[in-house]
């Protein structure tokens, strides 16, 4: 029955949507008269402007805005931008919107981690190890100096790099050596964090840069910024003052909430306000308030990459990825979601006022109408948190009809490429050499990546599908944020999952037990995956750049700009990326081949689009066999083709499974 037909706009009612668990919420009493984007995609009237979706819409001055068409000469802006000029500069600009979300992540990082050297901050250097290494790299000798003193230089450096003018940033000599070199050749090495958003807007304000190539030039270094830059301070920071994680078990999907206790979400991307959470929600006089209300305690759940990163630092439970933070909510059982920043939907405030609960926003950056606001600071991180768990509390008793789902999954994360060093080389040999050895043997066919958002415009679980059909052709899985999340949902970051995987790839996961794809993360996290990539290429055997390894990525149901920003730093690192369902430059054939054919000749990497799994396993082990062929690797290895009863069959053992939002495509 096609249910979209049944809801006006603004009515709510039972979406069609495929994920059980946002079914059992959204079609339940409690949730009645509730609009979420389920039901928002559903109503919408009017499909997305093709000027738009294919970046031909240009609003850079007021003599326009002006819509372009490739090729007809009438259909040139006013000042005469053409097509690729127009589409370089719309893309550039999402990269360098991208870019900043992570840059100004990191920055908060750095500066927490400043404060917290300097004995100012609740937080504690964890990790004394990573420091020393984390100095080492950065030219700082730890020779006797005190952990103190040493986190306050390496704090010092790295905020630095935010606001340096020249030079390089340095966490880029981590990369191979040829890829510095040809950083260095096509002048794309970034000089500093920051500088690299700036020169891109200027870049393409109206009347600067006019020429296709090199304005995707200035994108790849503005997102080599993030990569190399500014999202891997995020994450070498976190893990010295929260820990590197280890893999731990925990638990995803919405039954993570609990009936008798008060359920604190915390919803958004920056680790430091959750970790002040974490570390108060047991404490005693927040454990007898709860008793007071007649709750036996506090559930703290995570929503997006807040979730991943306080799942895989301290297995903490994950309600709900990006397209379930509403229906997390239309529960009812929410005592408070409190949010910092990134990928939170306006929706989330009507939602709540259906509801007893709170919606607390934390950041100056980011205010919600209809939301309570109290201000997050680093000093006085444990006051802040605990006002915001009394918050929560106080509304306990408020809690009317509700429903919470009974799925959830057991996951098994955090693989930060240290631990996936130890658990692959044993503790006293960490190496990648077992897995660089077992692609050259081809046990394991190679390494995927999947990562990014979930998006209310795709149908399918493309990336449950992917992952599975991946693992079937012996291919390692490695996933961040909210696909992370959708795939643990599946059941398939549990190491019962090996048995989907090849036979190849099973054989070396039993002699490991871990699961047959390893969760490393949330989004900023995506930079372990630069590192390990690179470990890979130092490891030898398999090339001398990332450009050789049969090493893919991608982001098949991308929402975010930070997504496109991501993306472009693996091309330019000498990945292939497939993106889908769609992308942002097909209103230009001449920027699109640029993307996905020529990129390939300058980085060794480049784009391309896909739709559903089958193309787009289809695309990337095809791109893993060619590049094994090109290592001479390429004894015969037969692709397992899926057809839709073998996918069935698959996806029959796992209860609960997939969670996409089911919307149009
Ligand atoms: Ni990544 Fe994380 Fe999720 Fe997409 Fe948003 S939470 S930083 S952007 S939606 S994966
Ligand atoms: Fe139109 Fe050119 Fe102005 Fe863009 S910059 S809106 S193409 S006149």
């Amino acid at each position: 029955m096609d249910t979209s037909k049944r809801f006006k706009k603004g009515n709510s009612g039972c979406p069609s949507i495929q994920c059980e668990a946002n079914r059992e919420v959204l079609c339940n009493e409690c949730a009645s008269g509730v609009v979420t984007a389920a039901h928002r995609v559903q109503n919408r009237s009017v499909e997305p402007c093709l000027f738009g979706k294919g970046g031909t819409c240009c609003r850079n001055c007021n003599m326009g805005p002006c819509q372009i068409i490739e090729g007809v000469d009438a259909m040139v802006g006013i000042c005469g931008a053409d097509a690729p000029t127009v589409v370089a500069r719309n893309f550039a600009r999402i990269v360098a919107g991208g870019a900043a979300a992570h840059m100004d992540h990191g920055r908060g990082v750095a500066l927490a981690f400043l404060e917290t050297a300097k004995g100012e901050t609740p937080y504690e250097i964890k990790d004394g190890i990573k420091l020393r290494e984390t100095a080492l790299r950065l030219g700082i000798d730890p020779g006797e100096k005190s952990k103190t003193d040493l986190a306050i230089e390496v704090g010092e450096k790295l905020v630095s790099e935010f606001g340096q003018q020249e030079g390089a940033i340095s966490f880029i000599k981590r990369a191979p050596q040829p890829r510095q070199e040809l950083w260095q050749k096509l002048g794309v090495t970034p000089r500093g964090v920051d500088r690299e958003v700036v020169e891109m807007m200027h870049r393409t304000h109206m009347g600067v840069d006019q020429n296709y190539k090199n304005i995707l030039l200035q994108a790849a270094r503005c997102a080599l910024a993030d990569g190399w830059g500014a999202s891997m301070i995020a994450t070498e920071l976190s893990d010295i003052m929260f820990g590197t994680p280890v893999p731990i078990r925990t638990k995803v999907n919405i039954g993570v909430l609990k009936k008798d206790e008060v359920n604190v979400t915390v919803h958004g991307h920056e680790p430091v306000l959750a970790e002040a959470l974490a570390m108060v929600a047991n404490d005693p006089e927040i454990v007898a308030e709860c008793k007071k209300v007649g709750a036996k305690g506090v559930n703290l759940a995570g929503v997006c990459c807040t979730g991943n990163e306080i799942l895989m630092r301290r297995g903490l439970p994950i309600a709900g990825s990006f397209v379930q933070q509403e229906v997390v909510l239309a529960t009812g059982a929410v005592e408070a979601m409190v949010v910092d920043v990134q990928c939170i939907m306006q929706g989330v405030s009507p939602v709540s006022k259906n509801y007893h609960t709170q919606l607390i926003t934390t950041s100056e950056k980011a205010k919600i109408t209809g939301a309570k606001h109290v201000q997050f600071h680093e000093d006085k991180a444990l006051d802040v948190a605990k006002e915001i768990i009394k918050m929560a509390i106080a509304k306990f008793p408020e809690r009317g009809k509700y429903c919470i789902p009974r799925h959830e999954m057991d996951v098994v994360a955090g693989f930060s490429h240290e631990t996936i060093n130890y658990i692959l080389g044993g503790r006293f040999r960490a190496s990648y050499k077992p897995l660089n050895d077992n692609i050259i043997n081809g046990r394991i066919r190679g390494v995927a990546a999947i990562v990014g958002c979930d998006n209310y415009r795709v149908m399918d679980e493309v990336h449950v599908e992917l992952a599975k059909e991946l693992i079937a052709n012996d291919v390692l899985v490695l996933v961040t944020g909210c696909a992370a999340t959708g795939i643990g949902r599946a059941g398939l970051l549990s190491p019962e999952a090996m048995e989907m995987a090849g036979d190849g790839l099973k054989e070396v996961l039993e002699a490991v037990g871990c699961p047959p794809v390893l969760h490393m993360g949330s989004c900023v996290d995506n930079s372990r995956l630069l590192i390990a990539a690179t470990e890979m290429v130092h490891t030898g055997g398999l090339g001398n750049d990332i450009s050789d390894i049969p090493v893919v990525g991608c982001a098949p149901q991308w929402m975010s700009e930070k997504a496109v920003s991501i993306g472009q730093y693996f091309v330019s690192s000498g990945a292939y990326v497939v993106f889908g369902p769609s992308f942002p430059t097909t209103g230009s054939q001449v920027v699109t081949d640029f993307c996905f054919k020529q990129m390939n000749d300058i980085y060794g990497g480049c784009w391309d689009l896909a739709q559903g799994a089958n193309e787009f396993a289809d695309k990337m082990i095809d791109k893993i066999n060619e590049r094994r062929k090109a290592l001479g690797l390429d004894k015969k290895k037969e692709r397992v083709l899926f057809d839709m009863a073998m996918r069935r069959e698959l996806g029959s053992g796992i209860p609960g499974m997939g969670c996409s939002p089911g919307g149009h495509s």
